[in-house]
């Protein structure tokens, strides 16, 4: 017999970020989630949002997704499939595929508790460790701080980093980039992410002027919705390109690679509704060759990327994790030590949110 879901609760976590990411982003939301099963089980999951559709993501649980959920299968899989088609008139993906994850991930933490194991276990852990790279969002810093910033993911044993571009002037952005290749050598991988700021001919440019210094990825140079002039970057660029935070669904991502507009893919683990998603996600991405690299949230990517074949790196976006901002009620589920992000095989998910942040 499966357990029946018998209640969700949710808080709304405002949560400062140690390192702002840009004058308008000083927090992140977490909308913490505890669903409740018949077999007396509980489970811990969680939403998250920089910026935008907390309250709406926190209304979306609290309302229709409760009262769905509730006298339903507790099995993950089974109910993601009914919950989808029941929000589907609210959008078949973004606030509602965000909402969703609160319930899905509770769900896999209920589900990974019940058999005594970590959620990485249960799915069949393939790797002891996963690559981590340091990244920042950091195209506000002055060329100073972000030299600072380089030289601190050196010291800390990174083998690759992620820096911003897209800079009003590119001219501003080669400098970067050069100064950031000069402190951390030939030997590490440099990744640069342009967040959807530039159009097609700004991108050729740009990959003109910038692969000259040896770029592992090109992240996000066009709007992600933009599927056309991705695919008409072409086949064999000298950098390869890099997405998927911004998509949510599995038929989209089914899109871009089957367009071959992309390289790796980044599924953020609750933009795209979940475990659930993110596993079909990734077996799509094996079936062509695709690298993963789950985009950030390294307590859940870090855990879930050593369940994949073979993983792409995992982001150590700096100051931000759950357990450096401090909202943990444990230690946390995973350690980053140099390069290397591990398991330390706490039952289920292996983080409950404090109370108050
Ligand atoms: C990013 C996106 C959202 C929040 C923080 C950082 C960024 C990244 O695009 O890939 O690190
Ligand atoms: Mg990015």
């Amino acid at each position: 017999m499966t357990a029946s879901v018998t209640g969700l609760q949710t808080r709304l976590l405002t949560v400062p970020l140690r390192r702002p990411w840009g004058a308008g982003v000083p927090e992140n939301h977490i909308i913490a989630t505890t669903v409740y099963t018949d077999d007396g089980g509980e489970g811990y999951g969680f939403a998250w949002t920089p910026t935008i559709g907390a309250q709406a993501v926190q209304a979306l649980l609290d309302h229709d997704i409760s009262q769905f959920a509730v006298g339903r299968s507790a099995e993950p899989e089974v109910l993601w499939d009914q919950l989808w088609a029941h929000l589907h008139e609210a959008g078949g993906a973004g606030v509602t595929t965000i909402a969703m994850a609160g319930l899905d991930l509770a769900l896999w933490d209920a589900k990974a508790r019940r058999a005594g194991q970590s959620v990485a276990k249960l799915l069949g852990s393939r790797q002891d460790s996963v690559e981590v790279y340091g990244s920042g969002v950091n195209l506000h810093y002055s060329l100073a701080e972000l030299v600072a910033q380089a030289e601190r993911w050196v010291s800390a044993g990174k083998r690759a980093v992620k820096i911003k571009v897209g800079k009003p002037d590119i001219a501003e952005d080669v400098e970067r980039v050069a100064a950031v290749r000069e402190v951390i050598g030939p030997g590490r991988k440099l990744m640069i992410d342009a967040n959807q700021r530039w159009d097609l001919p700004t991108t050729r440019r740009a990959l003109d002027l910038l692969a000259p210094y040896g770029l592992e990825w090109l992240e996000e140079p066009i709007r992600a919705d933009d599927l056309w002039a991705y695919s008409q970057l072409g086949r064999h660029l000298p950098v390869p390109i890099a997405l998927g935070e911004n998509v949510h669904t599995t038929y989209r991502f089914r899109d871009f690679i089957a367009a071959e507009a992309v390289d790796i893919i980044q599924p953020n683990i609750v933009r795209v509704g979940g475990i659930t998603p993110f596993r079909r996600i990734a077996e799509l991405a094996r079936m062509h060759s695709i690298r993963v690299a789950p985009h950030l949230l390294p307590e859940l990517s870090g855990q879930l990327a050593l369940t994949l074949a073979d993983p792409a790196w995992v982001e150590d976006l700096e100051d931000a994790s759950f357990g450096q901002l401090g909202v943990l009620t444990d230690e946390s589920p995973v350690t980053i030590e140099g390069s290397h992000l591990r398991s330390t095989g706490a039952p289920g998910l292996g983080f409950i949110f404090k109370a108050a942040a």
